[in-house]
């Protein structure tokens, strides 16, 4: 049985929408990140965390990846020319995506006033925008990144997808807007929002 620390508004929800995916079962431990339970898994207080084995593994990437390994789910084996493309769309997602919604997260709520620079929102846009005409390139005609098999990235992408809208970032529409709402509106992310109390 895993256990998941984190509630569910912030990267922990990957896990739990993964662990839905797969069909395993899960503890929710649902504290906010800094509190002392996160503190004690994680020096910098950041969620999410998971317990396998009795062994804590922080950041929700290598979480996810992880699982999607060990359960031989959601993923192309290690070694393998496919396994390095889809990394190498794990690696697009979390640089060019997640790191402009990030950059503009960290400067409009997460530093402490006097650190953030409220002007480089407009920057972390044009980012994000750019990284939007990537992935529709890279995309083509497929129905996941991949190819048909949905994997780890495709979640990551989803997840991000959910937090542009709230951070009101521009998705262009046609087929990376497609994509989107494909995969977000899989129903093992609704049963993940559901039990977390999203
Ligand atoms: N690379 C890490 C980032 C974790 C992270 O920044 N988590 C945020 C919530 S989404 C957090 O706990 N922030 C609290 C803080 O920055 O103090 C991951 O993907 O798990």
């Amino acid at each position: 049985m895993y256990k998941v620390i984190g509630t569910s508004k912030n990267r922990t929800m990957r896990v739990y929408w993964t662990l839905e995916e797969m069909g395993l079962d899960y503890e929710m431990v649902l504290v906010s990140p800094r509190s002392k339970e996160v503190l004690a898994l994680n020096p910098s207080g950041k969620v999410p965390c998971l317990i396998a084995d009795g062994e804590a593994i922080i950041d929700s990437v290598a979480i996810i990846q992880f699982l999607a390994d060990k359960h031989g789910k959601m993923t192309f084996p290690a070694g393998t020319i496919k396994r390095a493309q889809q990394d190498s769309f794990t690696q697009f997602c979390v640089d060019e995506v997640e790191g402009a919604l990030w950059t503009a997260a960290k400067n409009s709520f997460i530093h402490p006033e006097e650190f953030r620079v409220p002007a480089i929102k407009a920057t972390a846009k044009y980012e994000f925008a750019n990284a939007m005409k990537t992935l529709e390139t890279r995309l083509g005609d497929n129905e996941f990144v991949m190819g048909d098999t949905f994997t780890i990235p495709d979640l990551l992408l989803g997840h991000c997808a959910n937090w542009a809208k709230g951070a009101k970032f521009d998705v262009p529409e046609g087929p990376v807007s497609a994509y989107f709402e494909r995969i977000t509106s899989r129903p093992a992310y609704q049963r993940a929002k559901d039990k977390t109390g999203y």
